[in-house]
């Protein structure tokens, strides 16, 4: 991490270029039990000294409750001493955040003519393997382009199943809400790469493909997937400019409009949860809202794909009252839950996003659930703080594996209750 001089104003966060940005920075995890804790922890915060990564605001932090955050290497010592002092109990997640970064690429790399569906992949190369993989499969894949991102580049979406002439009811799925989670477009392509293989067989999924159509936005924060590969590897949000104010960006998942800027987002748009100036206010989030508004008399399930910490979430996040079919959600979850964990015995947790992980308004599960979709969830894909955003890739086959069986599970349930 390169030094941010604290000028006496808040400085735009993560200014410079990848390489070596984040050599020396640790990541620490602990859990705040008094106000002092807090105090300690929203000062350096402040002052730019940490990053809160888990939860993802200082908003949000609260006693008893874990913590992960990203300590600037300049830091890393006055920090363990003053938790020390104030008797606040640590544990170091990374020593070397730098070391973390270059780990992803972990796999041996083969020579070969097909797409590497176990690598990571930047846009350029997901933008081209969209349109091969529309173009070779015209029986079962079409593309549209729903709308451009604020820097201009194209939103696609694929729209997977078998074509039948009339309208099929259509699960709906987007990877790449949040630009550093780069696990989620990883396995949105995983999902049509699967469909494809399948096609056919007598799988289940070649069932649902038969029934259903599925809607697929490989990477929906465009900008931001591709600044988190050329500048800063853990951006998370859009990359559109603010008015009055030198930091970029708001998130996209604070964007929506359910209960829009209330609690857990930030009108600060220095802040990570920044909810924007308005509803809809990014251009990616007015797309996918259209477009799912244009087509909510089909669209029968939402699926958000997000990372990290092993959670199914579903309405709501912006209240703790349940949803009406809260029991309902419940179970599917459970099931989908035990389905994923069958593979390699990943442990999923699931509930409501509030009573599970934190209040959070603005998302896009529950603006999707208002608008009635009833079956609406957040996967929260692995891992549980280890690598975090920094998923090697040899965990992305067995991710995207597990995580088949789980959004099966959900398809097959859906297309039994259909409304
Ligand atoms: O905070 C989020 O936007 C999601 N977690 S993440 O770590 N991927 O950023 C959780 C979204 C849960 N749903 C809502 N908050 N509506
Ligand atoms: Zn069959
Ligand atoms: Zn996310």
């Amino acid at each position: 991490m390169e030094i941010l001089l604290f000028l006496g104003v808040v400085v735009a966060s993560a200014v410079s270029g990848l390489a070596g940005h984040y050599q020396g920075d640790k990541v620490l995890r602990l859990i705040p039990e008094t106000d002092q804790h807090l105090q300690f922890l929203r000062n350096v915060s402040h002052t730019r000294k940490v990053d809160i990564w888990q939860p993802h605001s200082i908003d949000l932090v609260t006693t008893d409750r874990s913590v992960d955050f990203r300590v600037g290497a300049n830091w890393t010592s006055d920090v363990q001493a003053e938790l020390e002092k104030i008797g606040l109990q640590y544990e170091i997640l990374t020593e070397n955040l730098q070391t973390l970064i270059e780990n992803q690429f972990d796999r041996i790399r083969t020579r070969s003519f097909s797409y590497d569906y176990e690598s990571y992949h930047n846009w350029d190369q997901i933008e081209s393997w969209i349109a091969t993989i529309a173009n070779k499969n015209p029986n079962l894949i079409s593309r549209v382009k729903i709308g451009q991102s604020y820097e201009g580049r194209d939103i696609s979406l694929l729209r997977v199943g078998k074509r039948t002439g009339s309208p099929k009811p259509a699960i709906f799925m987007d990877c790449g809400i949040h630009a550093r989670e780069w696990i989620s477009p990883a396995f949105c392509q995983w999902f049509v790469k699967e469909a494809i293989r399948t096609y056919g067989t007598d799988s289940l999924l070649n069932c649902l493909l038969n029934e259903l159509d599925f809607l697929v936005i490989p990477v929906l924060n465009v900008d931001g997937y591709v600044y988190s590969w050329t500048e800063d590897r853990l951006w998370r949000k859009t990359r559109s400019r603010n008015f009055n104010s030198a930091c970029v960006g708001t998130d996209p998942n604070r964007n929506f409009n359910a209960q829009w800027c209330a609690n857990g987002s930030s009108n600060n748009p220095c802040s990570d949860v920044y909810c924007g100036p308005f509803v809809e206010s990014e251009k990616e989030v007015k797309a996918v809202a259209t477009f799912i508004r244009n087509h909510s008399s089909i669209i029968k399930a939402y699926l958000t794909i997000h990372s990290y910490s092993q959670k199914l979430l579903f309405p709501y996040s912006y209240t703790y009252s349940l949803a009406y079919n809260h029991n309902e959600l419940a179970n599917l979850a459970q099931n989908a839950v035990l389905a994923l964990q069958s593979l390699y015995g990943t442990q999923y947790t699931f509930g409501s996003g509030s009573n599970s992980l934190y209040l959070a308004s603005g998302g896009s599960d529950d603006w999707a659930y208002d608008l009635g979709i009833k079956y609406s969830f957040t996967f929260e894909l692995r891992d549980t703080g280890k690598y975090g955003f920094l998923l090697p890739e040899s965990q992305i086959r067995p991710t995207c594996e597990e995580t088949m069986l789980a959004i099966n599970y959900i398809a097959n349930y859906v297309l039994n209750h259909l409304y």
